[in-house]
């Protein structure tokens, strides 16, 4: 069983904009915006819905930057399928919404420590404009229990 969803990012002037997630899976961490795929729509379709809905921005251009597989030790065999998106252009202003808080942090001080544990492993790659497929499995508190990080050439 896969679930498809999507999480993306703005980075400009040295900086990346994160939302604190106020609510549902995830809350309490600082995050890119994006939720589930909904039937009948591309993944980059949701992807932008997901943005608009959460932040208020208009994505106008966005790119495919890596892909994460997901899996929790206590559901074998539940795959949660991020695809990773780099928003290039867009509108708007970010606005505080039900479910995000938006923030913007310089990229020499992103709060790994209030993020999802397995960021500080892929945002290097990420960062360094690379394209990315990772494997997390995750244990009690959502440690990572494995990792595997590949830098890939298309996705
Ligand atoms: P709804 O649709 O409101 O019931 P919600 O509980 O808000 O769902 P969901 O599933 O829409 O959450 O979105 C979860 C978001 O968290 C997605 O953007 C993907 C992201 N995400 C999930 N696991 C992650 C992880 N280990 N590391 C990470 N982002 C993750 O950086």
């Amino acid at each position: 069983m896969k679930k498809l969803l999507t999480l993306s990012f703005i980075i400009e002037n040295n900086r990346i904009l994160l939302a604190m997630k106020k609510r549902g899976f995830g809350a309490g961490r600082y995050n890119g915006y994006g939720g589930k795929v909904e039937e009948g729509e591309t993944i980059e379709e949701g992807a932008k819905r997901e943005f608009r809905e959460e932040s208020g921005l208009e994505v106008k251009r966005m790119e495919k930057v890596g892909i994460h597989e997901f899996e929790f030790a206590h559901d074998r065999g539940n795959i949660l399928e991020v695809h990773v998106f780099h928003v290039t252009r867009y509108t708007g202003e970010a606005v505080e919404t039900e479910e995000m808080k938006p923030e913007w942090f310089r990229l020499d001080a992103i709060p790994f420590e209030n993020m999802w544990p397995d960021d500080v492993h892929w945002f290097p790659v990420f960062l360094d404009d690379k394209r990315f497929r990772t494997k997390f499995l995750f244990g009690e508190n959502d440690t990572v229990l494995e990792k595997d990080i590949q830098v890939v050439e298309q996705l």
